[in-house]
C-alpha cells in the first residue's frame, strides 16, 4: 500500500476512534473499543471503503502506534489522544524524573501562567525524550520544549499512566514543575 493509503486511513481513523465516533453511527465501548467488521462496514457505507488486510496494514506499520487490535483481533481502538470520553485501563506508572512536552512559542506565555492544561484530550501528553516533544511541538509552528519534573510531581501525588506507545499521559501540570530553559 502505498504511503499516502497509508495515512488517510490512518487520519480516518483517528477522527473515528479518538474524536467523532458518531458521524459514521459507530459507538466505542467504555474503554474505546469498537468491533472490526462494525467499523469497516460504517466507513464503506460512509464512503470510506477500507479493506480488513489495509487496516491491518495501518495498524501494524503505523509510526507511533496508534491503534491497536485486542487479543482476539476482533477489536480495534485508539492507544491514546481521544477527545471522547473513554478510559484506556493504564495503571498507575511512575514516571521517570523527567519528561518533555513539545509545544509552540505562541502557547508559552499561557502555559507560564497556567501550566499545562489537557485542553480538548483526556490528559495532557508527555514525551520521553526530547526529541519527540520537538517533532510533537513542531506540528504547531516553531517548536518549544518543555522539562517536565515528572518525578517531583508523582512525589507529590500525580498519577502518570504510559500507552503502549510510550506517550506518558496525566492531568494536568502545574507551572511550578515546569521548565522552560
Ligand atoms: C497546548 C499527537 C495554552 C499544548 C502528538 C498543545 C501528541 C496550552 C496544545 C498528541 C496550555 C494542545 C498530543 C495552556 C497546553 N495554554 N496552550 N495552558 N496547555 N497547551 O494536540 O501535546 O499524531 O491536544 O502545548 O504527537 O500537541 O495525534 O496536544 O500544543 O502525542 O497521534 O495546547 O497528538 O499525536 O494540543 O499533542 P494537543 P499535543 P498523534
Amino acid at each position: 500500500m502505498d504511503e499516502r493509503r497509508t495515512v488517510t486511513i490512518s487520519k480516518y481513523l483517528a477522527r473515528h476512534l479518538r474524536h467523532r465516533p458518531q458521524d459514521i453511527g459507530i459507538t466505542l465501548d467504555p474503554h474505546g473499543w469498537v468491533d472490526v467488521e462494525e467499523l469497516l462496514s460504517a466507513a464503506a457505507r460512509h464512503g470510506f471503503p477500507v479493506s480488513r488486510d489495509e487496516l491491518d496494514h495501518v495498524v501494524a506499520v503505523n509510526d507511533k502506534r496508534r491503534y491497536a487490535f485486542d487479543e482476539t483481533g476482533r477489536r480495534i481502538r485508539a492507544n491514546q489522544g481521544h477527545s471522547v470520553d473513554v478510559d484506556l485501563g493504564l495503571p498507575v506508572t511512575p514516571p521517570p524524573p523527567f519528561l518533555y512536552h513539545g509545544t509552540t512559542s505562541r502557547f508559552v506565555a499561557a502555559i507560564r501562567r497556567e501550566g499545562l492544561r489537557r485542553m480538548r484530550r483526556h490528559a495532557v501528553h508527555l514525551s520521553p525524550d526530547r526529541r519527540t516533544a520537538e517533532r510533537v511541538g513542531s506540528r504547531r509552528g516553531r517548536p518549544v520544549v518543555l522539562t517536565v519534573a515528572s518525578g517531583r510531581m508523582a512525589a507529590d501525588g500525580h498519577l502518570f499512566r504510559v500507552t503502549p506507545n510510550n506517550v506518558w499521559l496525566v492531568e494536568s501540570v502545574p507551572p511550578q514543575y515546569l521548565c522552560f530553559g
